[in-house]
Order: structure tokens, then sequence, then C-alpha cells
């Protein structure tokens, strides 16, 4: 190569990786939009893309490439074999069937839990001081599932879980009151699903608590009707679906920005599916969203909530919802 060996004279071996390589197993619909957010919002300008079907992750990882130039000159690799996959700080998991038109997240169980074999041993063998990142659903079992495959501690072993439930949430607030989403302090925890529970005992804005102006707020007797924006993030997964047949924008830049935060060891507070037992009058041996605390070394500690007695009952009975699951597949 005339052209490279006059232009340029090398003097030391460049470095082979950095730390911040973030892999995303599926390149559907999901794990790309995922890629997507990683790379334009400049989480990582190192990621791997793992798919078992060759030509789609062939096809899906050009397409990136060729993008590098406007992406912080990233290094974007796809592969079906995992060994690209080393050295990761993150593993997120996209892979498998997504919910059909009137499928409940649960009906996907049996499914999913299948391919968790052929990829979490896999991803541990390569990266085993990664953060491992469940997506695919319903992704509180899934997590529960990846957590005991891989032997990793349980701090390391999290889903994306109400992290975009609690977006949706705070999007619909702040669009009924004109205030940006970012503004409104809320959340949502327990099952990535239909028995999740919304928190309205601490929604605030501007530090003002809607419970201390109306007294029963998103709960019966509330005139003004709150409770509705609960079932709009119930629904609002089946109502997209509903229209283009799968989700992935929201999720997409919820998985970007739950890497971010332990890629950048920033310590946030976000609702993302942890081990639940014993928290929160949690008994059952199970995985679901509460708030905690997220940084590079994964789960570093639980906020405990106060929640009212309603709220607690919820999500107790979001917690026997999950364990009932398991136990329907378990035997
Ligand atoms: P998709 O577009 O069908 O993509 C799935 C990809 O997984 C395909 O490219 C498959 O080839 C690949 N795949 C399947 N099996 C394997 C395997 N064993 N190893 C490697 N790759 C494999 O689905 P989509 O991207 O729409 O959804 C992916 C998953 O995300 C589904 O389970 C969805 O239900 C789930 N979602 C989770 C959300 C959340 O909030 N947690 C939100 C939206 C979707």
């Amino acid at each position: 190569d005339l052209v490279r060996e006059k232009l340029i004279t090398t003097v030391a071996r460049p470095a082979k990786k950095t730390k911040r390589k973030v892999t995303v197993v599926g390149c559907g619909q999901v794990g790309m939009a995922a890629v997507m957010a990683i790379l334009s919002q400049n989480v990582s300008n190192e990621v791997c893309i793992i798919d078992a079907n060759e030509k789609l992750v062939n096809g899906e990882s050009k397409d990136m490439q060729h993008g590098s130039v406007f992406l912080r000159d990233a290094t974007i690799v796809g592969n079906t074999d995992y060994k690209a996959s080393e050295d990761s700080a993150v593993c997120v998991v996209t892979a498998g069937a997504r919910q059909k038109p009137g499928q409940t997240r649960l009906d996907l169980l049996k499914t999913n839990l299948k391919i968790l074999d052929q990829i979490i041993p896999q991803l541990v063998k390569y990266s085993p001081d990664m953060i491992l990142v469940m997506v695919s659903n319903p992704c509180d079992i899934l997590t529960h599932g990846a957590w005991v495959i891989s032997g990793l501690p349980k701090e390391r072993v999290i889903a994306t879980g109400t992290h975009l439930d609690t977006a949706r949430f705070r999007y619909f607030i702040g669009q009924r009151l004109g205030v940006a989403p970012s503004s409104v302090q809320g959340y949502i925890i327990g099952e990535h699903g239909d028995s999740s529970v919304a928190v309205w005992s601490s929604v605030n804005v501007g530090g003002i608590r809607f419970a201390d102006l109306l007294k029963c707020v998103g709960s019966e007797g509330d005139t003004d009707q709150w409770g509705e924006l609960h079932k709009k993030v119930v629904k609002a997964a089946y109502e997209v679906i509903a229209g283009k047949g799968y989700t992935n924008w929201a999720i997409g830049l919820t998985t970007a920005s739950v890497v971010s935060t332990i890629l950048d060891n920033k310590k946030e507070v976000v609702t993302v599916s942890t081990s639940a037992k014993d928290r929160q009058g949690i008994e059952n041996d199970i995985f679901l969203s509460l708030p905690v605390v997220l940084g590079a070394n994964g789960v570093v500690s639980y906020i405990n909530l106060q929640l009212s007695e309603s709220e607690q009952q919820n999500l107790c009975k979001s917690a026997e919802a999950i364990d009932k699951a398991i136990k329907s597949i378990c035997g």
C-alpha cells in the first residue's frame, strides 16, 4: 500500500480497546434504535452488534458504519460470533420475539426464556466485568433468568424496566400541565407491564407534591382523574404496536439513557428492574423496578420509598403477578 507507506509513520501500537465499549445483542427494531441513540447521543463511540441472523447483522452494521464520520468516528462492528463483543463495559440484550398485537409481555415468556441460554454465557465469557442490561420482554422475568444463568453479582444485572414507563408518565403529566417532562418528578415502579404502579404520593413539579394539593390524587375520588395518565402509560405500548407493529424509538432512547448512566458513573436515581426480594415490603424472589442509584458498578443503592397504603398493596400485587408467571413456567 504505497500511499499508506508514504503518508503514515507508525511509532507505537494503537490501543486495542476503549473502556466504553457497548455490545447490543439483537439488531431488530429495538436493538438498532438503541444503537442509534447510543452513537448519536455520544454515549459511546464503540459499539458491537450481535445477532443470530448473519445477513441482517451484516446489513445493519454496514449501514451504520457508513455514517461513522457523523458519529464521532465511531468503531462499529457486527457479527454472529460473540468474540466480537470482547471487553464490553455494558452488554444490552434486545434479542427475541416481540409482542404481537393484543399479546401481553408475559405471553412472550416461554419463547424468550429459551434464547437466554444461547446468549448470556457467551456474553459473560467475553466480558466478565460487564453490566448486563436486559431489554427483551417480559424484561423482569428474563432479567431474573439472565442473572441466574450469568452467575454475575445481582447488582450487575438489570433491565431497563419501568425507566420507559416513568419516561412516558413524566411526558403525559408534563403535557397536561404545559411543563417539560424533565421538570416532572415521579416514578412508575413494579412490573414493566400491565401491573405497574404509579407512585402518586411522590409526584411533584417544582418540589410541590400533587398529593399536598389534592389528597387522593391518582386514586379513587380524584375529581381531576390523574389516574387516567397511569392507564395511558399501561396502554402506551399496545397503542404504538397497533399502529406500527412494534415500539422502538422510546425504548432505544431509554436504553441509551441507562447505558450512559453506567458508563459515566452518574449515580442517577432511575427506575430499573433489579432484585426486589426483601425490599419495599416484597417477599417474593423476583426482579422488578424500584428507584435505585445506578453507576459504573451497577446498582449501588436503593431509595427507600414512603409508599401510601394502596401503592404498597399494588406493588405487592405486581410482585405476585411476576411470581405467578415464573411459577407457571417452572412448575
Ligand atoms: P425484532 O425486530 O424481531 O428483533 C429481534 C432480533 O433478535 C432479530 O433480529 C433476531 O434475529 C434476534 N434474535 C432472535 N433470537 C436470537 C438469538 N438467540 N441470538 C441472537 N439474536 C437473536 O424485535 P424487536 O427489536 O422489536 O424487539 C426485541 C425485544 O424487545 C422483544 O422481546 C420486545 O418485546 C422487547 N421490547 C422491550 C421493551 C422494554 O421496554 N423492555 C420495549 C419494546 C420492545
